[in-house]
């Protein structure tokens, strides 16, 4: 026996939702249907606590800094004036560092960039609550953590003009940085790729015994890649020392955030099910974002199981350079989002405690500029894109196999010779 379909005309034929943003360009923003529960108000349970204790957190917004510039609450992490300016410096470090990469971009110095404008505490905030020498695996969003850790920008702008000083050798996309020294593994433009791979290095860092641990950051939209659901499975059946963050800007270039799930549930809330400890943070609070970080962080130091942190924040500008995102989305919604900007929000935090003002904010900003023209005009000296000065072409060959296969052999002799008709007596550099 099996059941009947309902009989009649007057039942609904079956039909799908397609997701559609709120607001298209030219539509007025109004965000009033977000709940943006005051400051101090969630609970903070213990870091060893069991992954469930942690169900009304993802589906709550976890805040610091309140409408009076004060911070509230249990999970205050009551840092201290010369680190909250700490963090606030690498903030602006991060922003004037974008705003001059973009303009060098628009010069025709390098062929890409991204900014992170609006999301630098979810990567500043986030480094300091980890240790220096934590294994992190980001995103191409993350040059916040490169700028805490005291990556030189100089060496971060060989990288994104591909110039002969470039660690990288011009063979990843400009800003898809690596650094062991800085236990920053290399970036990869496959989405999501560094969730599982985090999660097995924090595995390996337990087999070892050792006390380091991993995190990794991702877009909301490249949650939707099996690489994110099998990186959650493999954290909670080993108890990985690993954070996950989920860094929900609203967008996955053009696609909002509805279609990686987000009309249905938080992504946050996703932990749940996997048995992982789970926040939902607000993140463009500085603060909270370095509480939920260090939560997460002792819980996995301490045995008691992996985290998964969803930041709630806005990504103010275009994907990257070469994304206009007023064809899909209104040009009110930066304005109109309700959590603000997470510089301007610690910045009156500080000044609020009486330890910080407009002069010395002012006098700060310029010279976080200056510090990036100098490297600049430093990385300059190596070469800019299409001036020539760039890894010799020969390298393309180098470095993938201990012996170069016979067909990679006759490819290099043939570009040799190539270049040698086309460029009669170029500078050998450029071979
Ligand atoms: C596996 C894979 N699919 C698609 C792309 C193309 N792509 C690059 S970035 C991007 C959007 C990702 O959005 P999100 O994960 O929300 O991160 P955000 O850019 O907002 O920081 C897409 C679709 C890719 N690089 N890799």
């Amino acid at each position: 026996m099996m059941a009947d379909r309902p009989a009649g005309n007057n039942k609904p034929a079956l039909e799908l939702h397609v997701p559609e943003p709120r607001f298209r360009p030219g539509d007025e923003a109004d965000f009033s249907h977000l709940e943006i529960p005051p400051a101090g108000q969630q609970q903070r349970p213990d870091e060893a606590c069991e992954a469930r204790e942690t169900m009304a957190l993802c589906h709550d917004l976890i805040r610091v800094l309140g409408e009076d510039d004060q911070a509230h609450g249990p999970w205050d992490p009551k840092l201290d004036p010369e680190t909250l300016r700490t963090m606030l410096g690498h903030m602006a470090q991060v922003r004037a560092f974008d705003e001059r990469m973009f303009r060098g971009q628009r010069q025709g110095k390098t062929s890409f960039y991204m900014k992170c404008t609006g999301e630098e505490a979810t990567s500043v905030a986030a480094a300091m609550a980890l240790a220096s020498d934590d294994m992190v695996f980001p995103s191409y969003r993350q040059q916040g953590i490169l700028i805490t850790r005291g990556y030189p920008m100089v060496e971060m702008i060989n990288q994104i003009y591909s110039n002969k000083a470039d660690k990288l050798k011009g063979r990843q996309l400009p800003i898809m940085y690596s650094s062991r020294e800085h236990s920053f593994f290399s970036i990869s433009g496959n989405l999501a790729t560094q969730c599982p791979q985090a999660v097995g290095w924090a595995m390996a860092s337990a087999i070892k015994g050792d006390t380091r641990i991993a995190a990794s950051w991702v877009g909301e939209g490249s949650t939707a890649e099996g690489d994110f659901h099998s990186a959650c499975t493999f954290a909670t059946v080993y108890n990985a020392p690993v954070i996950l963050n989920v860094i929900n800007n609203q967008w996955a270039i053009s696609s909002f955030s509805g279609f990686a799930g987000a009309e249905r549930t938080t992504f946050a809330a996703r932990a749940v099910g996997y048995g992982l400890a789970g926040l939902r943070v607000d993140g463009n609070d500085a603060l909270a974002v370095y509480a939920a970080q260090r939560w997460a962080a002792n819980r996995a130091r301490a045995n008691a199981g992996p985290t998964l942190i969803e930041y709630f924040t806005y990504r103010a500008e275009g994907h990257s350079t070469s994304d206009d995102p007023s064809a899909y989305r209104s040009a009110q919604e930066r304005s109109e989002w309700p959590l603000g900007d997470p510089i301007m929000r610690l910045k009156n935090h500080l000044i609020a405690l009486g330890e910080w003002d407009e002069e010395r904010h002012a006098a700060m900003d310029l010279v976080a500029a200056e510090r990036v023209k100098e490297a600049t005009k430093e990385a300059e000296k190596n070469g800019i894109l299409g001036h020539g000065l760039h890894h010799p072409f020969r390298t393309m060959f180098q470095d993938v196999y201990e012996e170069l296969p016979w067909h990679l052999e006759e490819q290099a002799k043939q570009a040799r010779r190539e270049r040698e008709i086309k460029w009669p007596g170029v500078e050998p550099w450029a071979m």
